[in-house]
């Protein structure tokens, strides 16, 4: 789930919580309307090199920011070295390097590359994933360094559990009906389906359509962008279209064009 950040909220992922290691993307909306692709690394171990693959999958080709940069690092600063290297039209090839050759902990964002829509895109068929290329013309590892010596490659069980992305949906924050407005219709929708209940956007991606026939994904209706749909997010609604109404400024995601993450777990 990509999320402008606001100030002070901490970034919020659509898969579901648990301790695995995982390495997967997340794609946002920029305010220019570029599409960035953040490399996310979650419980990862430590390690000191690595190169791992990026299958862009038929829906998404490279572009660059608005600097006509390809690539921004955003993982290690000051710790490691990051470079990025394209070794193919639809792959990514990331390679990793810490500096002093030691264990160095990269969870978070890694790195960032910006996409865009192929003429083949497919909202159903648009996953971006991180996959294992084993053989001898591929060289994907996370190489962690024991006491003894040794050289551990994390990757294929980092890989192991990982979520697949299966779609990517466009949609805007807080539009439950997909009419394009965020107003108090939509304000009505979540007050009347969180009455005695709260929803998990995670929990209920693939079955929320009986809750908001009309919303684009599980994530609409989830104004604040909590990974939780309740009776607050009614009420932000309604304070968003209260303050476009009386030309307020209103400092939050509502009303803003957003792509939620279908992953498979
Ligand atoms: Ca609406
Ligand atoms: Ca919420």
């Amino acid at each position: 789930m990509a999320v402008s950040m606001v100030a002070g909220a901490m970034p919020i992922s659509n898969v579901s919580a648990s301790n695995d290691p995982r390495i997967y993307v997340d794609l946002h909306y920029e305010d220019d309307g570029d599409i960035r692709a953040d490399v996310m690394l979650e419980n990862v171990p430590t390690f000191f090199t690595g190169c791992f693959h990026i299958n862009l999958g038929e829906s998404w080709t490279y572009t660059t920011d608005n600097r006509g940069r390809k690539f921004t690092v955003a993982g290690c600063t000051g710790q490691g070295h990051t470079s990025v290297h394209e070794s193919a039209e639809h792959w990514e090839t990331i390679f990793i390097t810490s500096t002093d050759m030691e264990n160095i902990d990269y969870n978070g964002k890694l790195v960032s590359f910006y996409v865009t829509k192929s003429e083949n895109f497919d909202p159903d068929n648009n996953g971006i994933n991180v996959v294992y290329l084993s053989g001898e013309n591929f060289v994907d590892n996370l190489y962690h360094s024991e006491n003894n010596g040794n050289y551990v490659n994390l990757l294929p069980q980092t890989l192991e559990n990982n979520p697949t992305m299966l779609g990517a949906y466009e949609y805007k924050v807080g539009d439950v009906n997909s009419d394009g407005y965020v107003d108090a219709v939509d304000c009505s929708m979540v007050w009347s389906a969180t009455k005695d209940k709260a929803y998990y956007v995670n929990d209920i991606k693939n079955t929320y359509k009986s809750i908001f026939p009309k919303a684009k994904c599980a994530a609409a209706p989830d104004a604040n962008q909590d990974g939780w749909i309740n009776y607050s997010d009614g009420d932000d609604i309604l304070q968003y279209y209260a303050d476009m109404s009386t030309e307020n400024v209103n400092n939050t995601n509502i009303g803003k064009i957003d792509i939620f993450e279908l992953f498979d777990d």
